[in-house]
């Protein structure tokens, strides 16, 4: 596994040298151009096992005993033909292969950042990665803010939340990246929410790294900036987010072509959630002539896409 990181708190507190959190090969390029670093490194990974290939293919006579290894490796790059490969390149007669030798395993490429990475600076470079075929996961660290330099607006902020340059509470909706995202049938698109559901997670995790192609999961992650009431019990926060609809789980995946929504609304909680959050909270005394109407659009927009997602659901249960 590979991971791109874009500048944020996952690559600022997950990797302050000479500490870093990652224990896999893991590089920070720029905020703004994350998905085309670690696009990047997908290509370069494929030119050199391409290279890799026609090395084996243009001296398939030379393997001898050993042909059915390097054959298997040419017809089906699964991790264990490409261990099979790797166990006996060092005493290899095909010289030119030896120092690629740390290209031949196959490798899991993940895109890593924040909702002002995804949603807004970078997003061209993502929306240019779901148009490709290639095999690279995007992962999406959604605090709903700029989390890294102190709690900026950003495009996934929803309606009424208090950040800053948005001190009245923000005038528009959130962006829907996982709705943008399905307009690429090819695309494995994902919410999660670890807290909310542990065993959910871990299976998107696992189905989008093993679908041969772009995957975008979207993972809500409270942040120090929500001002959670009751403190940064994370977990117990997560859960509240999808239990009360605020965060809903759902996962595309476009071997099946299906849709399938993976979690219950409880929409009487909604404000209690809100309402536990100082970034909601705060807002009647910002915001004293709106803040009714701005938590109500709020509302609504989750119910509305909830509706939708359902929809997506049921039509999906038809085919
Ligand atoms: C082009 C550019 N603009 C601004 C910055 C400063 N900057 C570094 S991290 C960051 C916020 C990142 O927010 P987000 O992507 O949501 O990640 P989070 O910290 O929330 O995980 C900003 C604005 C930068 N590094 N590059």
């Amino acid at each position: 596994m590979v991971i791109a990181n874009a500048t944020g708190c996952s690559s600022i507190y997950g990797a302050s040298s000479p500490v870093t959190a990652y224990s896999v090969p893991w590089a920070n390029s720029l905020f703004e151009d994350n998905a085309e670093f670690g696009l990047g490194m997908k290509i370069a990974d494929n030119t050199v096992k391409e290279r890799i290939r026609n090395i084996i293919k243009e001296n398939l006579d030379l393997t001898g005993t050993e042909y059915d290894i390097y054959f298997n490796y040419l017809n089906d790059l699964s991790v264990e033909n490409a261990q099979r490969l790797y166990d006996i390149i060092d005493h290899s007669l095909l010289e030119e292969l030896k120092p690629l030798k740390a290209f031949i395993m196959p490798r899991t490429y993940f895109l890593v950042g924040g909702d002002g990475w995804a949603y807004d600076i970078g997003y061209s470079g993502i929306d240019h990665v779901l148009s490709t075929n290639e095999n690279v996961n995007i992962l999406v660290l959604d605090t709903e803010l700029y989390s890294n330099t102190g709690g900026q607006v950003s495009k996934s902020s929803h309606k009424g939340s208090v950040s800053k340059f948005a001190y009245n509470g923000k005038k528009t909706l959130k962006k829907d990246l996982a709705k943008m995202a399905l307009a690429y049938p090819n695309v494995y698109v994902a919410s999660i929410n670890l807290g909310a559901n542990p065993m959910h997670t871990l299976k998107i995790l696992k189905e989008a790294e093993s679908y041969n192609g772009p995957s975008i999961l979207i993972a809500y992650a409270p942040c120090i900036a929500h001002k959670i009431v009751e403190g940064m019990k994370t977990l117990d926060e997560e859960k509240k987010a999808t239990k009360s609809g605020y965060f809903p789980l759902f996962h595309y995946n476009p071997e099946e072509q299906k849709f399938y929504l993976d979690s219950k609304a409880d929409f009487d909680e909604y404000f209690d959630f809100l309402l536990g959050e100082d970034r909601y909270r705060k807002l009647k005394a910002f915001n004293k002539e709106h803040y009714e109407e701005l938590l109500q659009d709020n509302k609504q927009a989750a119910v509305d896409r909830y509706d939708y997602l359902n929809e997506l659901n049921y039509q999906s249960k038809q085919k």
